[in-house]
């Protein structure tokens, strides 16, 4: 029997490859000195792809040269560079990772509001130039009488917020949906959870519907003791006004994992000492980044030999068959 074919975007972990190229016959997009030769070349043969945030947008055009695409995985939870909605409407099925990665992203929020809040980062900083010769660190604001808001209480939310209940801070929570079963104060907009908290922690999804959802009116009602942590999408924050609200004392700092033009990171953020910066760490332990790989190969091989995808996203679910 011939084997599905399959487009892999851009490079993923050895294992991953050596697993779909043992099942499938694999087409490697990223070794293409013509990228568009070889699709038109190979397009009409793709069945299946494999693709992540690292090869970019997985738009229109590419959807439309596979004529006979029947599912996209894609490596990792969000899934805003795939246009979905052109998927859906030729019937290929999406599928992500979530699940496997919750517990590594939140454990990473967390670090990352520490290193924040009591300057981490910055004291090392000080200690390896030898300055703690000259004097002690300055000291640091503190999370002691912290009220926690959290933008997008979902499975990763969620995690963030199980483990802040062991710091003994008060949490708070906005999205568009009230959770009944949840324990935390529920804000209907997101301005009146900036005015009741002084941490912001986003973990919404990307995409259109949350562009620029923390902005200059945001920030303002954050405060001037405030903080930002950001380890959704750099799209949700506006950057611009962040870089301002820094600089003018708006808000008081800010811990970012994610940015608007990755792997680019303003100059103007990088120059700003108190900030604490990641380059887009959330889920990328090697036991993490596996299991997430694991969840690719797997969604492709239960589609082709049972027609089932194992986590197919929300806009595209409707299409998988009655089990
Ligand atoms: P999830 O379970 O789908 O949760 C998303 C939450 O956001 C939901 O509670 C949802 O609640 C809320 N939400 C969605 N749209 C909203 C809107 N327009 N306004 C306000 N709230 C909104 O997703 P997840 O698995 O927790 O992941 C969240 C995102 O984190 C991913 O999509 C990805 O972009 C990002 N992420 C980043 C990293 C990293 O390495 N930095 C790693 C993993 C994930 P309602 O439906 O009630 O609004
Ligand atoms: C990954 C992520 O870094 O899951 C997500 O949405 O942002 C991260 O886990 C990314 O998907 C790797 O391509």
């Amino acid at each position: 029997m011939t084997q599905p074919d399959i487009l892999m975007t851009a490079p993923m972990q050895p294992a991953v490859i050596a697993a779909l190229e043992a099942r499938f016959t694999m087409h490697r997009l990223w070794e293409a000195p013509d990228p568009a030769a070889f699709l038109r070349e190979i397009g009409p043969s793709i069945r299946g792809m494999a693709t992540s945030t690292l090869y970019g947008r997985v738009d229109a055009e590419l959807i439309g040269a596979l004529r006979q695409l029947e599912i996209i995985a894609s490596f990792g939870v969000g899934y805003d560079q795939i246009d979905v909605a052109v998927a859906a409407e030729r019937g290929v099925v999406v599928t992500n990772t979530p699940g496997v990665l919750d517990e590594e992203v939140a454990d990473l929020a967390v670090g990352l509001l520490l290193a924040t809040v009591r300057q981490i980062p910055a004291a090392e900083r000080y200690l390896r130039a030898g300055r703690w010769l000259q004097g002690n660190f300055p000291l640091s604001p503190t999370l002691r009488g912290r009220k926690i808001g959290i933008v997008g209480l979902g499975a990763i939310g969620k995690a963030i917020a199980r483990r802040l209940a062991a710091f003994d801070v008060a949490i708070a929570y906005h999205g568009r949906t009230k959770q009944p079963d949840m324990p935390y104060p529920w804000h209907p907009t997101l301005i009146g959870l900036a005015q009741a908290c002084d941490v912001l922690i986003v973990m919404v999804p990307g995409g259109a519907a949350t562009r620029h959802l923390i902005d200059r009116p945001v920030l303002q009602a954050l405060g001037r003791d405030g903080i930002l942590i950001n380890v959704a999408r750099g799209s949700v924050v506006d950057e611009d006004a962040l870089i301002e609200a820094l600089r003018n004392g708006t808000i008081l700092t800010a811990g970012l994992d994610v940015y608007n033009d990755e792997p680019r990171v303003p100059q103007a953020l990088i120059d700003t000492d108190h900030v604490v910066l990641l380059p887009h760490l959330g889920s990328a332990s090697a036991h993490t980044r596996a299991a997430m790989g694991q969840l690719v190969v797997d969604n492709l091989e239960s589609w082709f030999a049972t027609g089932q995808p194992l986590t197919p996203v929300a806009e595209t679910a409707h299409l998988v068959p009655e089990a």
